[in-house]
């Protein structure tokens, strides 16, 4: 039969570069303090990791906001540091992924710096300029998602420029094939120094509707937090000439051999799945799946929207999960930690590959961040709103027997865990019942059974707190029960217990508070 390619079986795991581990002294991760550390990461058991930008950036939006997108921050490292970060990634069977940010570059990078410098510059076309609108204000309604319009008046040339983030991150203009050919280089750039694949930023952001036509108005915006919702993303988001954009890079990738694009895209299921393109012209081959980021920690939900987006699944399209990210409230934040533990179960035994936020595997939970110490600059653009990101973006804890749990020998750019002392990497290694080693069981267990790996899905049960499933491969049958409550609830418990959240295994047909448990039904006829 077919044989799956590495990612279908594989497991991601993001690192946010400056908060992984810093070897140099600055407060700031960089590349060599992640080298330090892949022996953790691949004990771990995970086989690929996710870079969030690494290039030169003035790191208004940290490293969203690329200056040069062919080279290593200098704050990160050197591109010798780089190539030996994928030399020691691969020899320890690690794939190594990138964070390719292809809708804007930073207003430094040359290229804008030469679009602004005025109408006639060769690379005025490279961005997206506009006259002011009808009324002498911004050409459109649009909206950052950094809150306010994004048109950014500039005066020295007379024109607007579209920024769908910080004013300080201008949208490249993809309809322009000079634009596309040296993205398309620098995809080339990396697949040639051995990069596995790339996450795409905001995939769905980079053509936008001819003409600029206002967005609509979405009568649902009051229920929501800040006026970034009111308007429904139509004519800025999602146009059709971005799939065939998307196939070129498929296209590109396809060229290197058993490369991986992981396209970030939010939208609703249908339109979500239509990024994986179809057999005659491939576009990503995982669009993210943020449903587990943005629906509600319940039984019922969780089994409809898992039907759900199984169902709307086109032909051969491989399905992912995650629940955490450097954008995203940290899951045992949300849910708690006991909750965090079933998550974790359903995280790594859902059909698909999943993506895990490093520290999400140490339970890390809500961190206060002091108001002189927020960074984010969506948070310090529209404060109040609780759009910080900084939370789930804190330094790695590796021990609690050094300063700064052995992060950095000096205090960190954020502060840490407020726990850390006893919530760190060390802590965990020597406690068989912690986070750590329940991630490192689920992923273990996942690598032994293909029917966790690879196999069907089917929904059993999605009532009350009770949320249960099956994973099936050949004869081989699994039953994953989860308990998304707190309270005790009957479950007949037959087979064998592969696992429970809980460490030990209940005497009677119960599942316990917070548990879930993987049980092999056996062999089926
Ligand atoms: O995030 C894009 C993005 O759309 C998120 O801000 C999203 O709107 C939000 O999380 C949904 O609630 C990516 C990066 O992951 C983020 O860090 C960058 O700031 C952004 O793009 C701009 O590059």
């Amino acid at each position: 039969g077919r044989i799956p390619p590495w990612w279908e079986r594989g497991v991601i795991y993001q690192i946010y570069p400056r908060s992984f581990q810093d070897s140099d002294g600055d407060g700031v991760g960089d590349l060599r303090g992640i080298k330090q550390r892949l022996d953790y990461v691949a004990a771990l058991g995970v086989d690929a990791i996710w870079l969030s930008p690494v290039f030169p950036s003035p790191m208004a939006d940290f490293g969203y906001d690329v200056a040069d997108y062919t080279d290593i921050e200098p704050m990160f490292g050197t591109i010798e540091d780089f190539d030996r970060l994928v030399a020691a990634a691969h020899r320890r069977g690690l794939k190594l992924l990138l964070d390719f940010v292809p809708n804007h570059s930073s207003d430094r990078h040359p290229w804008f710096v030469d679009s602004r410098a005025s109408k006639g510059s060769a690379k005025r076309d490279w961005y997206i300029w506009a006259p002011p609108g009808p009324d002498g204000g911004p050409p459109n309604n649009w909206i950052s998602d950094f809150g306010g319009s994004s048109w950014e008046w500039d005066e020295a040339s007379g024109e607007y420029y579209l920024h769908a983030f910080l004013k300080e991150q201008p949208d490249l203009n993809w309809r322009n094939p000079d634009v596309q050919a040296a993205m398309f280089d620098v995809m080339r750039f990396w697949f040639d120094r051995g990069v596995d694949g790339f996450r795409i930023d905001v995939l769905w952001h980079i053509v936008k509707a001819e003409g600029f036509p206002d967005n609509p108005v979405n009568p649902y915006w009051h229920d929501r937090l800040g006026q970034r919702d009111m308007l429904i993303q139509r004519h800025s988001t999602d146009q059709p000439e971005a799939h065939a954009i998307a196939a070129e890079m498929r296209r590109l990738a396809d060229s290197y051999g058993d490369r991986l694009l992981v396209g970030e895209i939010f939208l609703p299921n249908d339109r979500l799945c239509a990024w994986y393109g179809n057999d005659e012209r491939p576009e990503v081959h995982l669009p993210f799946n943020f449903a587990l980021i943005e629906n509600a920690w319940n039984a019922e939900t969780i089994g409809r929207l898992v039907a759900d987006y199984e169902a709307a699944l086109p032909p051969g399209g491989w399905p992912n999960w995650v629940y955490g990210s450097h954008d995203a409230a940290r899951i045992a934040a949300r849910i708690g930690e006991a909750q965090a533990r079933v998550a974790a179960m359903l995280l790594l035994t859902l059909r698909g590959t999943p993506t895990l936020y490093q520290g999400d595997e140490l339970g890390i939970g809500r961190v206060e961040i002091p108001a002189d110490r927020i960074r984010d600059p969506r948070e310090l653009r529209e404060p109040g709103l609780g759009l910080g990101r900084d939370w789930s973006r804190t330094p790695m804890p590796w021990t609690g027997d050094a300063p700064f749990a052995g992060f950095s020998s000096v205090e960190p750019w954020l502060p840490l865990n407020g726990d850390w002392q006893t919530r760190n990497v060390a802590n965990q290694e020597a406690d068989r019942g912690s986070m750590l080693w329940l991630y490192r069981d689920l992923l273990a267990l996942r690598r032994q059974r293909t029917a966790l790996a690879l196999g069907d899905y089917q929904g059993v049960s999605a009532a009350g707190d009770l949320l249960v499933f099956d994973r099936i491969s050949g004869t081989e049958r699994l039953r994953i029960a989860l308990n998304l409550g707190e309270v005790e609830t009957g479950f007949v418990r037959e087979g064998a217990c592969l696992l429970s959240t809980l460490g030990n295994e209940a005497d009677r047909d119960v599942l316990r508070p917070n548990e879930g448990i993987i049980i092999d039904l056996g062999a089926v006829a």
